[in-house]
């Protein structure tokens, strides 16, 4: 039996020391953070927190969120709110604290990245005030397994997902995380057991609403190796990984498409998803669908 190994914590994460959300620090930064980021590392800032209202302290209890929901929903786009259980009153003010932590990680990540700040493009935003230790869910939507992120309604071609987490636990929690393997050790392993979409499958999904478009091959691909990953109890049990725990106040930068990531605990959190086209990457070779190109010698979008 192979014992998990791990690698040294510098080679997964890149500590950064930006204290202000309206200036990521010193501009030299910037070249070795868009690097590291591309490579598949978390950016890291210990001290960078999100400050939340006074009156908006109210809102972190799980009672505030739909039971069978995990998060707290914003479209930036519409500002519509979903998952949210309160009065009109409450909903009105959670959807101006996501606004605010929108806005906020929007403006940082522009100034923190400038090459993708044309091109970026706001997902949604999450507030996540339950417990992620003792859920129970299947291995598929169990994010305390090691996967790579895919969303099943909304393929990407290749797009990356780009998210920016902040840990708001007022009472001293972290953010228990695990980092895996290298997103091409994983694609290696996973990528020949998938077996080709159906014929027309695509075009079904897409034409009853099930995907908001079409699914390329590399979303099937990436879908598979994301639910593949997880139910595999061998691979989780023995594959490279770290544990990390993001201290309250703190806040990471990860494309979550490429690096392997659980949650394992922890309360309270933000998240903001944002879309970064492939071209607009510094090195777009390091973009998972053209790692993936190249294993499977095919076109995939
Ligand atoms: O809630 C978390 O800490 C992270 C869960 C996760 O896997 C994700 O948001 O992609
Ligand atoms: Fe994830």
């Amino acid at each position: 039996m192979g014992t998990a190994s791990t690698r040294s914590l510098p080679e997964v994460l890149e500590t950064l020391d930006a204290i202000a959300w309206d200036s990521p620090a010193a501009t030299n930064m910037v070249q070795s953070a868009v690097a590291a980021l591309e490579d598949g590392k978390v950016l890291y800032f210990p001290r960078l927190a999100f400050s939340t209202l006074p009156p908006e302290k109210r809102f972190f209890s799980p009672a505030f969120a739909d039971e069978k929901a995990k998060n707290i929903s914003f479209d930036p786009a519409t500002g519509q709110v979903r998952h949210a259980v309160g009065t009109p009153e409450d909903i009105s003010a959670i959807s101006s604290m996501l606004k605010r932590f929108h806005d906020t990680a929007r403006q940082f990540v522009t100034v923190l990245l400038p090459q993708y700040a044309g091109r970026l493009q706001s997902g949604r935003t999450s507030f996540r005030p339950v417990e992620v230790q003792g859920r129970k869910l299947s291995a598929r939507k169990d994010d305390s397994r090691l996967h790579v992120d895919a969303f099943p309604s909304t393929p990407t071609a290749g797009t990356r997902i780009l998210r920016v987490f902040s840990n708001v636990n007022p009472e001293g929690r972290g953010r228990d995380w695990l980092l895996g393997a290298p997103f091409e050790d994983v694609a290696r392993q996973f990528a020949p057991r998938v077996r080709p979409q159906m014929p027309g499958s695509a075009w079904l999904f897409n034409a009853i609403g099930a995907t908001k478009s079409r699914r390329t091959a590399y979303d099937h691909l990436m879908l598979n190796i994301h639910d593949a990953m997880k139910q595999d109890d061998t691979y989780q049990a023995q594959v490279v990984k770290n544990d990390f725990s993001f201290p309250p106040g703190s806040t990471w930068i990860v494309f979550t498409d490429k690096t392997s990531h659980a949650a394992l605990g922890g309360q309270h959190l933000f998240e903001q998803t944002f879309y970064v086209p492939v071209e607009a990457m510094l090195d777009p070779s390091k973009a998972p669908i053209r790692i993936l190109e190249r294993l499977t010698g095919s076109v995939l979008a």
